[in-house]
């Protein structure tokens, strides 16, 4: 047993140092350059298989080879979400096909009712980066008509959209709602209220997202569903997860976007009381847990993939070093099951949710902590995350998400949310800063860039 322990120990000392030396070790341009044309190829191999098999569609589904259809008829959300970032990788083939098929095909006049907020994020937020990377008009006219019918969600109340509107009818449901569906409206819509001049879009995202902050608790939290019609929390558990994380994003990049104090404030209150409330340290960094809205008590212990976007945005913000600690225990959670799962309780070590479906937040840390810190542990980090879903979710038609990332087992879903998130990311990481300048624009959620406003 003591031998057992003293050879454990030896190859933990060994392995250590290996991962510290990789750490120190250069990362030389041409490694650089081997990451971003394998992310080019990836691109270029899950485009090539939606072209063959889901072309028009809104979403390739690998393992079968069919299309997926959201609704009753496509929006094109993979070419959407797909067209900037393939142009960001100069991707010029890929990027005029996709946007041909936008300019011919895309219409919103759809007999369906929609889920605003994703609808917001990927379609809205895509159509306005791709008006002001392309300036082709017809791209802001697709957006603005969008807007318009998504537009009767805000008529509640509190100004708090419910979750659906229909296309065609106006017609609204569901109004118990969160605070990440309601604040993630804020860029999209306030950006085409500064493309278009008309002051309706900014003004009900604005009340909306302020509803929110308004309702926060005597601890400066907001809960995880509330009733649009009344004002009142239906769920008061308080994280930084599924259902309240991009609100937070949103408040600190509107700021930044559109230069509006009200912003700022909110932000630098929840910031404060999201890192009193809601870390837990532990040697393996710092992860983030659940806790009552209104006594800060923890009833939660569960970490994933969605929570890693803290990291980024609290560096962002300007607190490098609680993002540095966060990115810690992002990479832990990523390594310790081969790819990060979708949900795990990082007391007892144990994956509730083993799913990984293509998402991007810890890449997207990675990018940030690298852009911010120039530090080459975080470039061997990206290398490791990227490769892995390169080596491990590629099939011959393109990339599939994984139903167990203790297994590899495959699943049949390929988001759109890979192009416009993860392989912009991934490719981010490696290229060079201009590829992507942080003074001049800030990234959506979906990671749509949008031209920062000047600002006094
Ligand atoms: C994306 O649609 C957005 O990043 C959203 O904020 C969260 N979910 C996915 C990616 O995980």
């Amino acid at each position: 047993m003591v031998k057992f322990k003293f050879i454990f120990a030896l190859s933990m000392l060994c392995f250590s140092i290996i991962v510290k030396a990789q750490d120190a070790a250069l990362f030389s341009d041409s490694m650089k350059k081997d990451m971003c044309d394998q992310v080019k190829n990836a691109a270029q191999h899950a485009w090539k298989g939606y072209k063959l098999y889901a072309w028009g569609a809104d979403d390739l589904k690998p393992l079968t080879k069919e299309a997926k259809i959201w609704y009753k008829k496509s929006m094109l959300m993979t070419p959407v979400d797909a067209f900037d970032t393939f142009t960001l990788l100069g991707l010029n083939a890929e990027a005029h096909e996709a946007k041909q098929l936008i300019l011919t095909q895309l219409n919103f006049n759809i007999d369906n009712d929609v889920q605003v907020f994703e609808i917001t994020i990927r379609l809205l937020a895509g159509l306005i980066t791709a008006y002001e990377l392309d300036g082709t008009k017809k791209f802001i006219t697709l957006a603005i008509d969008l807007a318009d019918r998504l537009m009767p969600a805000f008529n509640t109340p509190t100004g708090m959209p419910y979750r659906y509107v229909h296309l065609q009818t106006g017609k609204t449901r569901d109004h118990i709602n969160n605070p990440a569906e309601i604040g993630t409206l804020m860029l999209e819509f306030g950006k085409l209220s500064k493309i278009t001049g008309n002051k309706k879009y900014y003004a009900a995202a604005k009340k909306a997202i302020m509803q929110v902050y308004k309702s926060r608790s005597v601890i400066d939290l907001v809960g995880e569903q509330i009733d649009v019609k009344t004002g009142k929390w239906v769920n008061t558990r308080s994280h930084i997860g599924a259902y309240i994380d991009s609100y937070y994003e949103y408040l600190y990049k509107s700021w930044l976007l559109f230069g509006d104090n009200d912003f700022k404030i909110a932000f630098e209150n929840h910031n404060q009381a999201i890192k009193k409330n809601l870390i837990s340290k532990t040697d393996h960094g710092w992860f983030m847990h659940q806790v009552d809205m209104n006594t800060g008590k923890e009833i939660g212990t569960t970490y994933g993939a969605l929570e890693a976007f803290y990291a980024g945005l609290c560096a962002f913000s300007g607190d490098i070093e609680t993002g540095r600690k966060i990115q810690e225990a992002n990479y832990y959670m990523w390594t310790r099951f081969n790819i990060e799962p979708e949900e795990f309780n990082f007391k007892t070590d144990s994956v509730s949710n083993a799913s990984y479906v293509f998402r991007p937040e810890n890449l997207e840390s990675c990018f940030y902590m690298y852009r911010l810190t120039r530090q080459v542990n975080y470039l061997w980090q990206g290398k490791v995350m990227v490769e892995s879903i390169l080596d491990h979710c590629k099939n011959e038609v393109g990339f599939a998400a994984l139903k167990d990332v203790q297994t590899f087992e495959k699943a049949n879903s390929m988001e759109s949310f890979f192009f416009g998130e993860t392989l912009k990311y991934a490719y981010l990481i490696f290229a060079p800063d201009k590829t992507l300048d942080f003074n001049q624009y800030v990234l959506t959620t979906e990671a749509h860039p949008f031209k920062m406003e000047r600002h006094n």
